[in-house]
């Protein structure tokens, strides 16, 4: 190890500005950069403007506990989790960086003093969506948990230079619009050029024997790649730790190739510069469907590659041995998309490092754990065996290799057993053949876990059952959480004030404790204020709405919101077929007594996904007729609200009501929407599916809206022969509510327009909207009837909030730490930075 170059005598004497937590001190180091760092005085700033002073006056301070962190895990070699995920949906930064600092209010008051607005400046952000969905989201809850609980984590990924689309609707259509999330400069992430790794693509493989005689394979590609790392801080909700994430940007190695170069073809150097940087270009817009792109196994090993590399590094410069690479690290794999790390992390121990084949195995195993988040079939990734071998021959190798040994055992545990052989192997057979990646992360991983318990659950009886059957020890359940920070703290000021009061502030960093307003629920005083702050952040919403679709929503009405990606099996259009059939109701009596409900949805469809886009388009065709019709004018409105993103999620689950959580039952791997909005006071309508079952236990049957078949029923059906067309013709109602949108009541008259998403539920139905709409629309009468006794709904709101201590994320990281990680946590002492010298 190299002695860290004595910097005693240069060190910098750190002055207050850069650390100090006074509105005085805040105001000057944001002058300061705002002249030093922007280049800017007030009558020439925007708004960005402030809004970058600010975030570099808060990067000051992060960096501070950062660099205190580095230090501290540098000397004591902490055990660190590699959360190794294609996607970190992290949302705005500035406001949770202040929340997690416990400086938001000094911060609002310093900003208000010098004439400007806190909520102002934290619009300018670009948000970095650098992921779909649930998925992507979880990976920055796990990572702001991480910090808080002082677990030394390090989050590898890609970044992307445009990360999810915008969406935009016109003519009541999706449009995606790219999001240019850098254009402005991003002061939330440090470059680490000096760190950049290559990583190597396509090729072939020579076999050659080294100086003691063995057997050795080198890999010629095709093309290198060079990964260049940004760090983004990542601090902990009131300590001092601030861990990592590292995000890998693709690079050509050279800015030309010098032998196409010198033969003359300067454009075609360029152009293979270009090819290079691809790589990072975009996130794939899927959301539980695998693309099976070339481009996208290309992403997936440059990042795996490049981390890999990257632990390999931090474990020289700590003077640890390669033996010691599973006590230094443990990889999570966030699904399958880092899976290849099995192979790649064998070829960097072998090939690069001389270890023999059964050390590197065994390092390998011991450091790989798995996480499967979907039972959706299309979600799983497999890669046809020739582009595998195209792009990755020496890891195609090792696949092979690992499959062979792999099967011998099973061979010696199962003998004669031909067919079981067939399921498990890592290579699909059945047709084309294909690398099956969630077996490759099955066999190299010590641990596999499912999302919520009923996941975990299927995972073992259907999707990984030979896999169980194999190593039962293997499987294990980590229940789903969220970040109570971001999704209670800074999203609901007013309800957090209220628990603040009520309760003492504890209750962020240990969610159990909101228990104790369980206390509260029967106050009518307590009751009154909650309903109030409801009211209060509904009108918000409501003004939101206003701007944004030109509608006047009444914040009285019980605003019923479905906000998550569009996709069938999360069912949308049966929530449009419960409006489609109230508005057929309430024009044939008038007289009908439902409370005034608005009807919100938001979320994105991938930009492939065709019947996804007919759903928006249905959503937006109903509101249509709704909206502009004066009979319903003060009972029912629909909104879509556009561009569903971290941004807005933030306002929109504080203003809700009704939570609707209406999966097929079996297929929503957990969900974590679900959580966010029982946390803020909604009451969820849901089937028994993913972790509503373990929602529903917690805060009681009777404060939950239960409907739908149950996962067994509902194979059941599948297994008897399910016709959606009995159903159709069962029940008028439903098919008035199929009808009307077959004829083009939603289409303008236009019969044609939704004419495959309602022939595929005639017809087919795969998710059995038709079997479960007559128990979802007599539930939502429940609703209806539960909302217009205010003391009950309020009380079911406050015990909804009061019960939801288990789905914090701290919860899950803490469930990960003790039963598959075993890192203990490491608290931060900050230095005095002249000591770091030292
Ligand atoms: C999602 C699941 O659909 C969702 O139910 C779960 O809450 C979330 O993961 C976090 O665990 N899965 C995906 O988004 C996905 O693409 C491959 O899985």
């Amino acid at each position: 190890m190299q002695p860290a170059a004595n910097l005693n005598h240069a060190a910098v004497q750190v002055e207050d500005d850069r650390t100090g937590l006074t509105p005085e001190t805040l105001k000057r180091a944001f002058l300061d950069n705002l002249f030093y760092i922007q280049g800017k005085f007030p009558r020439l700033a925007t708004q960005h403007d402030y809004y970058m002073a600010l975030a570099y006056t808060v990067r000051d301070r992060l960096l501070q506990r950062w660099i205190s962190t580095a230090a501290a895990y540098t000397e004591q070699g902490s055990r660190t989790v590699a959360y190794l995920s294609a996607e970190f949906l992290m949302g705005p930064q500035l406001g949770h960086n202040l929340v997690n600092l416990g400086i938001y209010d000094i911060v609002q008051q310093a900003v208000a003093d010098l004439g400007l607005n806190l909520d102002e400046l934290m619009e300018q952000e670009a948000e970095p969506g650098l992921g779909n969905g649930g998925l992507g989201r979880l990976a920055a809850c796990y990572l702001d948990s991480m910090a808080t609980l002082e677990v030394p984590s390090l989050g590898y990924g890609i970044r992307y230079e445009f990360g999810i689309f915008r969406q935009d609707i016109r003519n009541g259509q999706q449009v995606e619009v790219t999001d240019k999330w850098l254009r402005l400069g991003n002061p939330w992430e440090l470059p680490r050029p000096e760190w950049a790794v290559d990583v190597k693509l396509g090729g072939h493989t020579e076999a050659y024997t080294d100086r003691s005689g063995r057997y050795r394979v080198r890999w010629i590609p095709y093309q290198v790649i060079k990964g260049v790392p940004y760090d983004m801080p990542i601090a902990g909700y009131r300590t001092n730790t601030c861990n990592t994430l590292r995000l890998w940007s693709a690079q050509a190695p050279e800015a030309f190739d010098f032998e196409i170069f010198n033969s003359g073809d300067y454009l075609g150097a360029v152009q293979d510069k270009l090819s290079s940087e691809n790589l990072s270009k975009v996130l794939y817009p899927n959301d539980n469907i695998s693309q099976g792109k070339r481009l996208r196994l290309a992403q997936q090993i440059f990042f795996v590659s490049c981390s890999l590399q990257d632990m390999l590094r931090i474990l020289a410069r700590q003077g640890l041995a390669l033996s010691q690479f599973s006590q230094k690290f443990v990889i999570q794999l966030n699904d399958t998309h880092p899976a290849v790390t099995v192979a790649e992390l064998m070829r960097l121990l072998m090939d690069e490092h001389g270890l023999s084949w059964d050390a590197a195995w065994d390092i390998t195993q011991r450091s790989i754990a798995y996480t499967n988040h979907t039972l959706m079939p299309e979600a799983l990734e497999k890669w046809p065996v020739d582009m595998f071998g195209q792009l990755l021959p020496r890891h195609l190798e090792i696949i092979y290799e690992i499959n062979h040994r792999f099967l011998e055992q099973v061979r010696a545990r199962f003998p004669d057993d031909s067919d079981r052989l067939r399921r498990l192997s890592l290579i699909d057979e059945s047709g084309e053949r294909y690398v099956r990646m969630a077996h490759l992360a099955c066999v190299g991983s010590f641990s596999i876990n499912g999302v919520a318990a009923l996941h975990t659950e299927l995972l073992k009886q259907d999707v990984l059952k030979d896999f169980y059957e194999l190593y039962p020890e293997k499987f294990n359940s980590k229940t789903n959480g969220v970040t109570p920070r971001r999704f209670m703290v800074l999203s609901n000021p007013r309800q957090t004030e209220m628990l603040n009061r009520t309760i003492g502030d504890t209750w962020v960093s240990r969610l159990d404790e909101l228990k104790r307003l369980e206390a509260k629920a029967e106050d009518p005083s307590f009751q009154h204020d909650w309903h109030m702050i409801k009211q209060a952040n509904k009108g918000d919403l409501a003004n939101y709405m206003a701007k944004q679709n030109g509608l006047v929503i009444n914040p009285e009405s019980l605003f019923d919101v479905q906000v998550k990606r569009i996709h069938e099996y999360k069912r949308q259009h049966l929530n449009v077929l419960h409006i489609i059939t109230l508005y057929h109701r309430l024009k044939a009596s008038p007289n009908l007594e439902v409370p005034p409900r608005t009807f919100i949805f938001g979320g994105k469809a991938a930009p492939g996904y065709h019947v996804a886009k007919l759903m928006i388009r249905l959503v937006n065709g109903v509101a249509e007729v709704i909206n502009h019709d004066p009979a319903m004018r003060d009972r029912l409105k629909v909104v879509f609200l556009r561009n569903f993103n971290v941004r807005l999620a933030q306002r929109i689950y504080p203003a809700a009501d009704l939570s609707e959580q209406i999966s097929m039952a079996g297929k929503e791997a957990s969900g974590t929407g679900n959580m966010k909005f029982a946390l803020n006071g909604a009451v969820t309508i849901g089937t028994l599916d993913g972790a509503n079952v373990e929602i529903r236990d917690e805060v009681g049957a009777e404060n939950f809206f239960l409907f739908g078949l149950t996962a067994p029923e509902v194979y059941a059906l599948k297994a008897q022969g399910y016709n959606p067309w009995d159903y159709y013709q069962g029940d008028p109602e439903l098919k008035q509510a199929l009808d009307s949108i077959l004829v083009g009541t939603f289409s303008r008259g236009d019969g044609e327009v939704f004419k495959p998403l309602i022939d595929s539920l005639l017809n087919w139905d795969p998710y059995l909207l038709l079997a479960d709409y007559q128990d979802y629309v007599a539930c939502q009468e429940r609703v209806g009837q539960a909302f217009c006794d205010r003391t009950h709904w309020t009380r079911m709101s406050i015990l909804n909030v009061a019960r939801m201590g288990l789905f914090s994320s701290d919860r899950s990281i803490q469930d990960y730490c003790r039963d598959v990680w075993r890192t203990p946590a490491v608290p931060i002492e900050l230095t005095d930075h002249a000591q770091l010298g030292e």
